[in-house]
């Protein structure tokens, strides 16, 4: 199979979990490719008998279907050979992705929001481990496991507070969104859930906060195959829409 291929096919796995919300093994995610009719073109582009971009296109058909869960799937032949990024609306606590990210606080040991649903839907393992990290900067960003979550890892990073935007409130939401991405690098994961860091009780204007982590995991290069933004409400689900048009 060639590389182009198998990354094709891990996307595609990527999506299906995304949408079922759990891991699937090689052989169900096959079964489930079947069931949405896609895994025909598969089999005809590894015998080079279709573009990418048309596979791509025909895809997104079948996915179109479950457009209402907000799935966005890649459209674009040069999407294949970089990151894909993709707006969900929904719990990132339920995303089946390699690794989640947490809008945390300096303790780490836990809060509410995100924090707190996360800390909940983990369970006690996690704030066991975090208690080893002797807490994290604004901006900064550790990692620990998923423990009981669907996720692998758990990447925990501090937002600013939102103190009028004169305080370097955007350099240090952009280096959340940067440093979260390097300690993912480190843990050679393929797939990265990010949350609207700062945006709820740290009350950064939610268009402002968007546009800046949009523009920071445009800039990201490296082994990440699909960044997700998950966003709670569908306020912050269209600004991101929007602006990933
Ligand atoms: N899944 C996805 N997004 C969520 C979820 C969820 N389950 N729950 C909330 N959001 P916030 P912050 C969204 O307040 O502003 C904690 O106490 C929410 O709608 O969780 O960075 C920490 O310990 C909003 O868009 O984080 C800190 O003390 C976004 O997540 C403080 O809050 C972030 O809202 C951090 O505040």
């Amino acid at each position: 199979m060639s590389k182009k291929a198998a990354k094709l096919g891990r996307l595609l796995q990527g999506n299906c979990e995304a949408i079922l919300g759990k891991r699937l093994d090689k052989r169900k995610f096959r079964r489930k490719i079947e069931l949405l009719n896609i895994v025909k073109p598969i089999s005809e582009y590894r015998r080079g008998g279709q573009r990418p971009a048309r596979l791509y296109r025909f895809a997104a058909a079948r996915f179109e279907k479950l457009k209402d869960k907000g799935i966005l799937f890649p459209l674009e032949d040069r999407e294949i050979m970089s990151c894909a990024i993709q707006v969900l609306q929904g719990d990132i606590t339920r995303q089946a992705v390699d690794a989640i990210v947490n809008a945390a606080n300096s303790s780490l040991l836990g809060g509410g929001g995100v924090d707190g649903a996360i800390h909940r839907a983990a369970g006690a393992g996690l704030v066991a481990e975090c208690r080893l990290l002797g807490g994290c900067k604004t901006g900064e960003a550790k990692a620990t496991k998923g423990h009981n979550l669907p996720a692998k890892y758990v990447i925990h990073t501090v937002g600013p507070v939102w103190r009028g935007g004169d305080n370097e409130e955007d350099r240090l939401l952009a280096s959340c969104y940067r440093k979260s991405l390097e300690v993912a690098n480190g843990l050679k994961i393929r797939s990265i859930a990010f949350p609207a860091i700062s945006t709820g009780i740290y009350g950064f204007p939610k268009q402002r906060a968007a546009r800046i982590a949009v523009n920071e995991v445009q800039k990201y290069s490296g082994d990440i195959e699909v960044i997700f933004f998950v966003c709670f409400d569908s306020e912050t689900a269209n600004i991101y829409r929007k602006l990933l048009k």
